[in-house]
């Protein structure tokens, strides 16, 4: 089964609302697949690796391939009526489609590439995209109807670029995963309504940061360096390390730190998306205080911790947040504590 044909199928509908949302999400899928063909390919081609020289709204140092995929999310939609405002993290403002905005009232949430970092070493990156419908008609252009909670989100999904290109996605009926067929141009079903694992053995964060994080994080991150059973996991890539936690059980987490307080991740086209999926396969997500879905954000590119995984790993690392000891932390699997 195709990605178009399962999109139809999950709206159980044929209608123009549904055949919009199966071209949009057809369309995604062939930015997914220009960045695919890019990255296998991109120690060949000029210009590919490296730096652009400029830096985002976040600081960050725009890589040239950030920039690549982010113009191939604005040129799959552009003329195609589907989709009238993006919000990406390598534009600092909304970017409008005033040719479509008459007709579409679909705003695309995107991450073009996430982990960057890992590009010019040949790792695992991804893109992470969420999918709302626009409330109102946003004549002052603020997109202010964007900053509603995570819990708007009409569609969330994303593409990880490993040794396959996996497309996973949700509209709200589970986490449903394809796998692109190069052979064929298409991405095929390969797993549907995947459940994150009550319990897994990964935890995935960055203890470079273990100074900067507050001392009830220290304190899980001793805990879980005290049973045997739990394995570090951590590519420097969101969605690489998410995939693994989906798949596999265990938690991620990205804490705030005394040099971001709020988090490195950014809620709108990250740690949103995420959270919807995570839920959507029986998980949990929150910051530490909210679960994510419900926080608002005060502006298109605000930050948030992240805690996210499987529900009694989470429910672990809340537990040294506020300060209680579980009655029974998750049985490490055969292994006593020392
Ligand atoms: P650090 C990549 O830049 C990213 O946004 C996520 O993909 C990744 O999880 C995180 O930042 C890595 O941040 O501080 O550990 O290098």
């Amino acid at each position: 089964m195709t990605l178009s044909q399962h999109v139809l199928q999950q709206l159980n509908n044929f209608g123009p609302d549904a055949q919009d949302l199966s071209a949009i999400m057809n369309r995604i899928a062939f930015a997914g697949k220009l960045v695919s063909r890019r990255l296998t390919r991109a120690g060949l081609v000029e210009d590919a690796l490296g730096f652009t020289g400029r830096q985002n709204i976040q600081g960050e140092s725009v890589k040239k391939m950030d920039s690549y995929a982010n113009d191939v999310f604005i040129s799959v939609f552009q003329q195609s009526g589907l989709v009238c405002r993006l919000v990406s993290e390598e534009m600092d403002d909304i970017y409008y489609m005033p040719e479509s905005c008459s007709i579409s009232r679909y705003t695309l949430l995107y991450d073009p590439i996430d982990g960057s970092s890992n590009v010019d070493i040949n790792l695992n990156v991804g893109s992470i995209f969420a999918l709302r419908r626009q409330q109102g008609d946003d004549t002052d252009q603020t997109g202010a109807d964007l900053l509603t909670p995570g819990h708007e989100q009409l569609v969330a999904g994303y593409i990880l670029y490993g040794p396959s290109t996996v497309f996973v996605y949700s509209i709200g009926k589970g986490v449903h995963s394809f796998t692109l067929d190069p052979s064929l141009g298409e991405f095929i079903l390969s797993s549907e309504n995947i459940q994150i694992p009550e319990h897994g053995p990964n935890y995935s964060l960055n203890e470079g940061n273990m100074w900067q994080w507050e001392e009830s994080f220290r304190d899980y991150i001793r805990y879980v360096h005290r049973h045997e059973v739990y394995s570090g996991r951590y590519s420097g890539a969101l969605v690489g390390d998410f995939h693994r936690i989906l798949m596999q059980g265990g938690v991620f987490l990205y804490p705030g730190t005394t040099k971001n307080p709020a988090g490195k991740l950014r809620l709108l086209y990250e740690s949103a998306p995420l959270a919807f999926l995570a839920e959507q396969a029986n998980g949990k997500a929150t910051t530490g205080d909210h679960s994510v879905l419900d926080v608002k954000p005060d502006h298109i590119h605000m930050r948030t911790p992240l805690i996210i995984g499987s529900r009694e790993d989470v429910a672990l690392v809340e537990s040294f947040i506020q300060g209680r000891k579980l009655e029974q932390p998750p049985a490490p699997l055969g292994v006593s504590s020392i």
